[in-house]
């Protein structure tokens, strides 16, 4: 086992070069994951990589300007611990850091037991890091206790794909699908924003003569795309759905041949939408009861009709409802399984889908197999060289298992690699309190993140351009970042920490720290499973731009489309819920009259940790989006401070006032400490996703 300090530069034959003479890779950050070439080795540019299919060479700033954080001066290069009763923090040796790691979490577990440590992994990951992550946590460690940001991202669309289809893939159709499509539907989706190069996708649609709709609270960059546009109240997409149905069903609108061949559920469908006429959902949702007909026109007895789902209708604590609601309307229509038609979900992160297929999640185990399976632990054990009935069971969710640190049963000490916790959870404020109850708080990252500045060891790691890993983009495509350059000296990989902290726990097996090596035994493992990648190799994805899962052998051409002859569940068919509205765990009154909801904006990425370090994008800060009826009430004018308190925090930041926004609505970005100490903690009961998208707030001059 390897277990050395920088990497070296992988030599020619194994990376494929691109025109420029540079190296074919993918963007750092989201699950686009733009194909770019970088060139140079010490001073790396991007240059377009114009063949790879997705975005056609280009880039949104982020991509453009993502090799600020090579080299740069906060970048760390040493591991670090912190004395807890000074605050200092001292440079350690590679050694002794992993040393102390390992040490610690023996006395953890000796006295604590095995699930005393935890793990919390995240969705930017590659999937070699994932998938060792989820290993080192059931077989080196023994824990139950792992899971990651990717919770807080598509798990509730992962929950109803998952229910209704049987599989969880976002997207079941390549990006490019949408140009054929007749409508285009975008629930709670900012595209242009959180994903600038896919907007061409849109575009080319309308020049093809689709509609797009767009329903947000607020007329965003997307919007401004759109044919129709919709703002609902934030937290009520649900009721829409559900009024869309009825008027779907009430007009004969139904694919009534579709349905009795390839569905099961209708009948309850049926009788819930009945209760959802258009002027109730104008009362619940805002939205008046015109233009929800006109919605439902547009939809009526179209040839490909395609449903995108986003965060701003799944991050809420009826999130998972919300998307089956939304299956339900592709379903009557006829779509899922049609060319150029059907639902997706946008995924988020760079590994989002991936992310979520390897073990990293408290009840899975690698192929997006159910750690409570018993034939998914004897297949899973058996590769691994371990016994089935050494594997622990189900752990909890992201949010929960932060919520139990430090509390008594709750985990004691915890491992974070890829997330920025402090900024991006829920009910900041306590989840910063429940790190700070920890015996050992151990962060890898490359910079100083607010989480990492809490930590009492920081393990500095190499970073997407210093090394190999493949990423699953939202399409299911598998991906292969390659390295570029030569990592900084005193930097390692995810994967050297992890087998290097296993071998010190005197794990039973080893791992690997070769990427292409971890691939083919992550194949292996996913092999039978839903995710199937073993017939995928990194040749292969070098040869084809990306290989669509499953793709269970070495000749099987991958699957960019699902669904066609028959969905995954037992019977084939696809499942309708009967679900209904119950609005958001937190409603308006008196004291917190107004609707808080949170995103993102172009130039920053999730909690900046990245993007803010890098000085070619604009760092403005936090601000409060609001429109000029509520600024006006509150006498602020564009840029004046405002206080915006919720019932677990308060924080100040500037106003920005637009018309572009509901006028009892008010929004946040996430990108900056603070937001998340107003955002609730509520959760939805299936997909355990927190409610960032809806509570209630007072704002006030400030
Ligand atoms: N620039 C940038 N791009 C990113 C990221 C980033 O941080 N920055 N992150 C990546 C990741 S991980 C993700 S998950 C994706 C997220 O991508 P998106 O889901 O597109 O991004 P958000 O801004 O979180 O939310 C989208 C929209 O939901 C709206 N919204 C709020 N509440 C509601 C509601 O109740 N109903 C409806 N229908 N809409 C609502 C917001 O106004 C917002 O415009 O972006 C990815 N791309
Ligand atoms: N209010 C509000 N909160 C939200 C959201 C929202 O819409 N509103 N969205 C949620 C969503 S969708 C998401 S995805 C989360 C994301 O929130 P986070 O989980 O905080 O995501 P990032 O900021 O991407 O954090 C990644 C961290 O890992 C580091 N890193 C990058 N690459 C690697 C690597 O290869 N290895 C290691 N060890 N570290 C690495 C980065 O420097 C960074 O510190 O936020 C959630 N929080
Ligand atoms: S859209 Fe996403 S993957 Fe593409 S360049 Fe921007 S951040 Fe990177
Ligand atoms: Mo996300």
């Amino acid at each position: 086992m390897s277990v050395g300090t920088a990497l070296p530069l992988a030599s020619d034959g194994a990376t494929s070069r691109g025109a420029a003479g540079g190296t074919r890779t993918h963007c750092p950050y989201c699950s686009l994951q733009c194909g770019m070439t970088l060139v140079g080795q010490r001073r790396t540019t991007v240059e377009p990589w114009t063949e790879f299919p997705v975005n056609e060479g280009a880039l949104c700033r982020k991509g453009w300007s993502a090799t600020g954080l090579l080299g740069h001066r906060e970048r760390l290069t040493t591991p670090m611990v912190r004395d807890r009763s000074t605050g200092e923090w001292s440079g350690v040796t590679w050694d002794e850091a992993l040393d102390l790691v390992a040490r610690r979490l023996r006395e953890v577990q000796a006295g604590h037991g095995p699930d005393a440590v935890a793990v919390f992994g995240g969705g930017g990951l590659t999937n070699e890091k994932a998938y060792q992550l989820g290993k080192f946590a059931r077989v080196a460690l023994g824990t139950s206790q792992i899971d990651y940001n990717g919770r807080w991202c598509m798990s509730s669309a992962a929950s109803a794909s998952t229910r209704a289809f049987g599989i969880d893939r976002g997207l079941p159709f390549p990006l490019a699908d949408v140009e054929q499509a007749d409508v285009v539907v975008l629930v709670g989706s900012n595209l242009a924003e959180t994903m600038p190069p896919a907007a061409r996708h849109l575009d080319r649609a309308r020049e093809n003569g689709a509609q797009v709709v767009v329903i947000d609270p607020r007329r965003t960059a997307t919007a401004e795309r759109a044919d129709v546009v919709l703002q609902p109240v934030p937290g009520t997409d649900l009721a829409l759905a559900l009024g869309v149905l009825h008027l779907l069903i009430a007009g004969g609108h139904v694919d009534e041949a579709y349905v009795a061949g390839r569905t099961t559920g209708f009948e309850a469908v049926r009788e819930s939408a009945a209760a959802w006429w258009p002027e109730r959902v104008e009362r619940v949702t805002g939205v008046a009861a015109s233009e929800l007909r006109a919605l439902a026109d547009l939809l009526a007895d179209r040839e490909r009709v395609m449903v995108l789902t986003a965060r701003g209708a799944e991050q809420h604590a009826q999130g998972s409802d919300t998307v089956l609601a939304w299956i339900d309307v592709a379903l009557a229509l006829g779509m899922p399984g049609r060319q150029y038609a059907g639902y997706g979900c946008l995924t988020g992160q760079g590994n989002g889908q991936g992310g979520r297929e390897h073990g990293q999640k408290a009840d899975q185990l690698p192929g997006y197999r159910m750690i409570d399976d018993p034939a998914a632990r004897a297949h899973v054990a058996a590769v691994w060289g371990v016994e089935p009935d050494s594997l622990p069971g189900r752990g909890r969710s992201a949010y929960e298992l932060l919520d139990a640190l430090g509390t008594p049963g709750g985990p004691r000490a915890m491992l974070v690699h890829g997330s920025n916790i402090v900024v991006s959870a829920p009910r900041a404020t306590h989840v910063q309190e429940r790190l700070e109850a920890l015996d050992l708080l151990v962060v890898c990252d490359l910079v100083m993140s607010e989480t990492a500045a809490l930590a009492d060891v920081v393990l500095p790691v190499t970073q997407w351009a210093e090394e190999t890993g493949t990423m699953t983009n939202l399409e299911g495509r598998v991906i292969l970042r390659q390295q570029a350059r030569p990592a900084p000296e005193g930097v390692r990989s995810d994967l050297d920490v992890i087998a290097g902290l296993a071998a010190r726990l005197g794990s039973p097996i080893d791992f690997s720290t070769d990427p292409e090596e971890v691939f083919a035994e992550l194949g292996r493992a996913s092999a039978g499973g839903k995710a199937d990648y073993a017939g995928i190799t990194y040749d292969r994805i070098r040869a084809e731009h990306g290989v669509f899962w499953p793709c269970p052998s070495p000749g099987h051409p991958g699957t960019p489309r699902l669904f066609a002859d028959s969905f995954a569940t037992p019977d084939g068919r696809a499942r309708f819920h009967a679900v209904d509205h119950r609005g958001p765990a937190e409603v308006v009154d008196a004291d917190y009259p107004v609707h808080l909801t949170t995103g993102r904006v172009l130039a920053q990425y999730q909690s900046g940790a990245q993007t803010r370090r890098i000085a070619d994008l604009p760092d403005d800060g936090a601000f409060a989006e609001m429109h000029p009826l509520l600024a006006g009430r509150l006498g602020v004018a564009d840029g004046m401070p405002v206080t915006v308190r919720t019932r677990r925090g308060e924080i100040r930041v500037p106003a920005r006032v637009t018309t572009t926004i509901r006028p009892d609505t008010v929004f946040v970005p996430f990108h900056w400490l603070g937001v998340n100490r107003l955002v609730n903690d509520a959760l939805d009961p299936a997909s355990r996703m927190p409610e960032f998208k809806v509570c209630a707030a007072r704002v006030e001059a400030a």
